[in-house]
């Protein structure tokens, strides 16, 4: 019999970094572990992700209060989880996803994540190893040797994260010579955020370097285009090679600069169709070393998905956020119908480790990338590094090397990297 135990679950309300509520969750065990992970939230939501519980008393935040998915956790869940081993995540995530609805609104996805993660972190914490290592053993089956994800560095924030008034929502840096380990290429991609910031407060004004919810700059620039050559200007200054050293990567988050009235993309002052987009994306990418496409176009615009995984998929990756959502029977389909040859991977777009683990496994199977991903609201929570390194994601989009909220991120990454080198594998 397990003595690994579920004694109590307790959640509360916090802020997350747009100082909106959400929502953080502590496991305590039979053992007396205590473990809290909270869950991120995102703005530039797709539509058919698990969805947040909030409470919509516009006397409480705005109606953004977390109140009933945290009574959730404190008296259903934990209810329905007491005295559960809280190793066996599958079981833990399938009880929850047993006693909820499809989108995971009875309970909240914000609630059932972070339950899901705390879960993870005092199973860790009792077989006295690290996050990173427990995840890759729920993924792999067995110990493994870490793989450590390339990071993709927002540094400069658009649509619906800043008041930039860029179409695109994120312009991102992949240092990529990662042959020269994770501590260096956050060191790359610190060096050329300070370089652009210099550019920006130099060739336009102080303001630009004001910054966007992801903590990239948020310039109002009028073209997107002028991103691209902002930030390869800094890429250059910084005396890094463009395409070999730092190559460039966009999530247009298409969705939220379609205009569905007019069946157009508002871009640069203009409405063009798909067709012009794709010739658009096409002109940009070879000139700017562009190897990732995040949500080339809105989410139901699959055919266009699959136009431009045909015309750019050999040379740039196609990646897939909002039309997947983190669910493995929507990435089985893209994979079927060759929508994209990448994915995003959030837990809290489908509410559950072990569906978000699923979902990954499956676009491995076809060799797509992968990419675990932050929201744009997020915690002083670092549990996405051990996640994305648990999983051999390919990236790990954790925003610009800046602001408390992604650094943590992108610093845990370093030290997993650290202790990975360290003979020992004591448990510190
Ligand atoms: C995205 C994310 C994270 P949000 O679109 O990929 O960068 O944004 O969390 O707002 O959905
Ligand atoms: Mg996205």
């Amino acid at each position: 019999m397990t003595t690994a135990k579920i004694k109590l679950l307790r959640a509360r309300e916090i802020l997350d970094s747009r100082g909106n509520p959400t929502i953080e969750v502590e496991v305590i065990t039979e053992s007396g572990i205590r473990s809290v992970a909270s869950s991120p939230s995102g703005a530039s939501t797709g539509k058919n992700e698990a969805r947040e519980l909030r409470d919509g008393d516009n006397k409480r935040f705005f109606g953004k209060g977390v109140l009933r998915a945290v009574d959730n956790v404190n008296t259903k869940i934990s209810a329905l989880l007491r005295d559960r081993d809280y190793t066996n995540q599958d079981e833990i995530d399938k009880i929850m996803i047993e006693a909820s609805d499809s989108e995971k609104l009875r309970f909240g996805a914000n609630a059932t994540t972070a339950v899901s993660i705390a879960c993870a972190k005092a199973a860790a914490r009792t077989k006295k190893i690290h996050l990173y290592q427990h995840i890759s053993e729920m993924f792999n089956g067995t110990e493994h040797a870490p793989s450590f994800p390339i990071p993709f560095m927002n540094i400069i924030n658009g649509g619906k994260h800043s008041g930039s008034g860029l179409a695109i929502q994120e312009f991102m840096i992949l240092p990529v010579s990662l042959g020269k380990s994770v501590k260096e290429s956050i060191r790359m991609g610190s060096e050329i955020y300070h370089q652009l910031g210099n550019i920006l407060a130099t060739k336009i004004n102080k303001s630009a370097i004001n910054v966007g919810d992801e903590g990239g700059f948020a310039p109002v620039l009028g073209h997107d285009e002028l991103a691209l050559s902002h930030i390869s200007d800094a890429i250059m200054k910084c005396g890094y090679n463009i395409g070999k050293d730092v190559v460039l990567g966009m999530d247009c988050a298409a969705s939220s600069f379609f205009d569905s009235s007019k069946g157009k993309y508002s871009i640069d002052n203009k409405l063009v169709n798909s067709e012009e987009l794709l010739n658009y994306y096409c002109r940009l990418v070879d000139k700017y070393h562009i190897k990732i496409i995040e949500d080339p176009f809105q989410e139901d615009d699959i055919e266009s998905f699959i136009r431009i995984t045909e015309e750019l998929g050999k040379k740039t990756s196609i990646i897939g956020d909002d039309i997947f959502v983190t669910n493995h029977s929507r990435i089985t389909e893209g994979i079927r119908r060759h929508t994209a040859n990448g994915v995003i991977i959030k837990v809290n777009q489908i509410g559950t480790l072990t569906e978000a683990i699923e979902a990954a496994r499956v676009a491995f199977s076809d060799s797509w990338n992968v990419i675990a991903s932050h929201r744009s609201g997020e915690t002083n929570d670092d549990w996405l590094a051990d996640f994305a390194v648990g999983i051999a994601a390919n990236g790990i989009k954790a925003g610009a090397p800046a602001r408390g909220e992604r650094i943590t991120k992108y610093n845990r990454l370093m030290q997993i990297e650290e202790l990975s080198q360290m003979s020992s594998n004591l448990f510190s």
